[in-house]
């Protein structure tokens, strides 16, 4: 598909394919700065939704008649346009899930029940999504292994120099996100895939953040897993991936059991597929998929580096004119930071500024954004956050920060 070169995109034609974005809130024209949590959808991703239940529709790899064909052979491209989308070797690297946190359980519980053991470590950041700390709580609970933080430093970056006595021989996963949800950190990913490689430890890169956002290639950035959600990049809800390097996958015990995913069913015992269809039991979310895929095509039609320089601007630009406010600290790293901006009013709580801010159309989220151990470590119980997708415009933050202003003066 032709891309267009960084800077030459009408992102005010892209905007126009947001039917969403004509909406109002409480008689305001809305401002949609929530994409971290969701992204809004584009025209082209709800006509593949339509177009399949109204064309296509059927079980996929099931049925010999010509819906189920049709279907199968979409959701099947689905697969391919994802692994391409990555730089996966093969489309059997990927696997599909129902978004970000099922990719990681996935890995937590088929590949962490296989190869981790008691005296093993497991090695997280202090800025994981709780999708990316609780499925290793469990496990490390069930098989008596350890889990490791890497402490995160006060502007929001992870403290490398603590790696070498962290980054042991007993780790034998090193997990982080690649963008943080509430500091918009961007972690350097290739580097921290190496380090981990060269004690034997492999690694998964959380990349729901990301995936949206910046070009992304698994062979490049030599990770083991990569996970990621459809909804926060254009896509529908209920559906995500997990890559996983063929060897390592193959490697894997099934997790989920059920139909699709078996060679034969005995009473007393089963065999299984390969990968991918090995780790999808029973109907998968196949619109979902189509829909995806929908999505992976718009983005690569505007072209993934232009995405990231717009939405660098935008949260650049926000983080420097949140600043103005009064008694306002800002979150995360200084220079280069992903599509968000997490801040504290002194005044008033992160939930009384977001539903403040609602009243004039402006949708934020308030609260620890899903990263309680992140919040305890800057000692807030949450934050505001605006986050941004390239739908957005530099005149939408000149209103938040208007909002905010009068914000200050109500909440003083
Ligand atoms: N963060 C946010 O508002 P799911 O829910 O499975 O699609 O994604 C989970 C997840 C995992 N990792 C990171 C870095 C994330 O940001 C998220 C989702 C949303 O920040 C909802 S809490």
């Amino acid at each position: 598909m032709h891309k267009v070169a960084v800077g030459t995109v009408d992102w005010n034609a892209r905007r126009e394919d947001f039917p969403i974005l004509h909406e109002q809130a409480h008689g305001h024209p809305l401002i949609y700065f929530d994409s971290a949590a969701t992204s809004q959808k584009p025209r082209p991703v709800i006509e593949a939704l339509r177009n399949f239940y109204e064309h296509d529709n059927a079980n996929v790899h099931r049925g010999l008649h010509t819906l189920s064909s049709r279907a199968t052979e979409a959701y099947e491209k689905a697969r391919q346009r994802v692994a391409e989308y990555i730089g996966a070797a093969s489309a059997d690297e990927i696997i599909f899930t129902r978004g970000t946190t099922e990719s990681i359980n996935l890995v937590a519980q088929a590949w962490g029940g296989k190869f981790i053991r008691e005296e093993n470590v497991i090695l997280l950041t202090g800025m994981e999504h709780h999708s990316n700390v609780v499925p290793w709580q469990l496990l490390a609970e069930r098989i008596g292994a350890r889990l490791r933080f890497v402490p995160v430093l006060d502007d929001g970056t992870l403290d490398l120099d603590q790696l070498p006595s962290l980054l042991t021989p007993e780790v034998k996963l090193f997990a982080f996100t690649h963008i943080s949800n509430s500091l918009g950190t961007i972690n350097p990913v290739a580097e921290l895939c190496a380090k981990a490689h060269a004690v034997g430890a492999l690694t998964l890169v959380d990349a729901a953040q990301s995936a949206g956002h910046m070009p992304i290639d698994v062979r490049e950035l030599g990770c083991d897993f990569l996970a990621f959600s459809g909804h926060k990049m254009c896509g529908p809800t209920g559906i995500g991936v997990l890559y996983g390097r063929a060897e390592v996958l193959d490697s894997m015990p099934p997790w989920h059991g059920g139909g699709e995913m078996i060679v034969s069913v005995a009473l007393e015992k089963s065999t299984f597929k390969k990968a991918p269809h090995r780790f999808e039991a029973g109907t998968p979310n196949i619109a979902g998929a189509i829909g995806l895929a929908a999505a992976i095509d718009y983005i690569e039609h505007i072209g993934r580096p232009a995405i990231f320089e717009h939405d660098s601007q935008l949260a650049r630009y926000a983080a420097e004119r949140i600043k103005e406010l009064p008694g306002i600290r800002v979150f995360g790293p200084k220079e280069e930071r992903g599509a968000l901006v997490g801040f504290v009013m002194e005044a008033a709580h992160p939930h009384d500024l977001t539903t403040f801010a609602d009243q004039y159309g402006l949708a934020m989220r308030g609260g620890h954004h899903c990263n309680q151990p992140l919040m305890r470590r800057f000692g807030v119980s949450g934050t505001t956050r605006a986050s941004f997708y390239f739908y957005n415009m530099m005149e939408e933050i000149d209103r938040m920060i208007e909002i905010l202003h009068a914000a200050a003066r109500f909440f003083k």
